[in-house]
């Protein structure tokens, strides 16, 4: 039985790259759902992590840092779903970082407030900020910059006032029954997941342009009794990231495949086999057909 007033809607979270989206998305859910890493353009797709209570169904989107649409084709579809994930929403999470406004902060700002929907600020990471005191002027210059229903200082990484935060949302919410089952964390496949944890590892194990220049291709992802079996490729632009991904004797492949099954062992909460291999398909990132090959289209995975 749905409790009468119960309160369900779609929250974005809204911000430029590396402020704490992804992370964010995880806490307030508390699973992993979404990856992160220290590099910002981390996350490229809209990811849905659906937050079920007995009063409420916070259904929150995860999105690519907001950064300006220069360049390659994946960069033109990331902000292509940024843009789009703030269209028809109940309320928007612009997510800032408690080191302050920077420059980079402006193109989501712009965007959260073109539309007619609450914008709640989120100052995220203030677990780096040792005097709390420190955040009064931020909360006041942040006050003049936009009309914002609510500013919330957060921590992701610690959970620090995300109760709060959930707060500041909930009214937002229209009462209506919830939108996806209770017992549904995301919108996604494990076998998406699965390609996003390999690409989580690259990201971490490489440096320079190797992030950028990888999408990973699920080729096998099958359940078998008592172990999971997943073959994935890892698609570079050039022979010469091939061989950095790849390392001397196949070290560096086999530590990131060792690292990646591991995740996705405590993932998926079962035994995991896993082969990937590298190949090259020059410029994917701008190549229609490429992207679309590799699940970068407007439609969720
Ligand atoms: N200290 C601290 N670090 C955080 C916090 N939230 C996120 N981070 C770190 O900030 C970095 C970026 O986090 P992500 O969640 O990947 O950022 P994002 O906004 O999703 O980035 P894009 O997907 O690139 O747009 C990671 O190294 C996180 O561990 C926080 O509350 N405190
Ligand atoms: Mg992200």
């Amino acid at each position: 039985m749905i409790e009468a007033g119960f309160r369900s809607g779609l929250v974005t979270l809204l911000g430029r790259p590396n402020v704490g989206k992804s992370t964010l998305l995880n806490r307030l859910i508390g699973a992993k759902i979404s990856i992160t890493s220290r590099r910002p353009q981390t996350t490229r797709h809209r990811i849905i992590g659906i937050k079920t209570t007995a009063s409420a169904q916070l259904v929150y989107v995860d999105t690519p840092g907001v950064h300006r649409p220069q360049g390659r084709r994946i960069n033109r579809y990331m902000s292509r779903i940024a843009s789009g994930s703030v269209e028809g929403v109940d309320c928007i999470v612009l997510v800032i970082s408690a080191q302050g406004w920077r420059k980079e902060d402006e193109a989501a700002l712009a965007l959260a407030g073109r539309q007619s929907i609450p914008v709640v600020l989120a100052i995220n990471k203030i677990d780096r900020i040792g005097d709390r005191r420190r955040l009064l002027p931020l909360i006041a210059e942040s006050d003049g910059r936009m009309r914002f229903a609510e500013i919330v200082p957060v921590s992701a990484h610690t959970g620090e006032n995300l109760d709060a935060l959930e707060r500041a949302l909930l009214v937002h919410l229209p009462e209506q029954p919830p939108i996806y089952p209770a017992e549904q964390l995301t919108d996604k496949s494990e076998r998406f997941l699965a390609s996003e944890l390999v690409r989580e590892q690259v990201f971490g194990a490489y440096g320079e342009e190797i992030p950028y220049a990888a999408a990973i291709e699920v080729t096998r992802f099958k359940r078998l009794k008592g172990v999971l079996e997943v073959e994935a490729t890892i698609w570079v632009e050039k022979e010469g990231q091939k061989a950095i991904i790849i390392g001397r004797g196949g070290e560096r492949l086999k530590q990131v495949g060792t690292r990646a099954r591991l995740a996705m062992q405590r993932q998926f909460g079962t035994k995991v086999r896993l082969a990937l291999w590298v190949k090259v398909r020059e410029d994917w990132a701008d190549d229609a057909r490429a992207l679309e090959r590799f699940g970068y289209t407007e439609e969720p995975v």
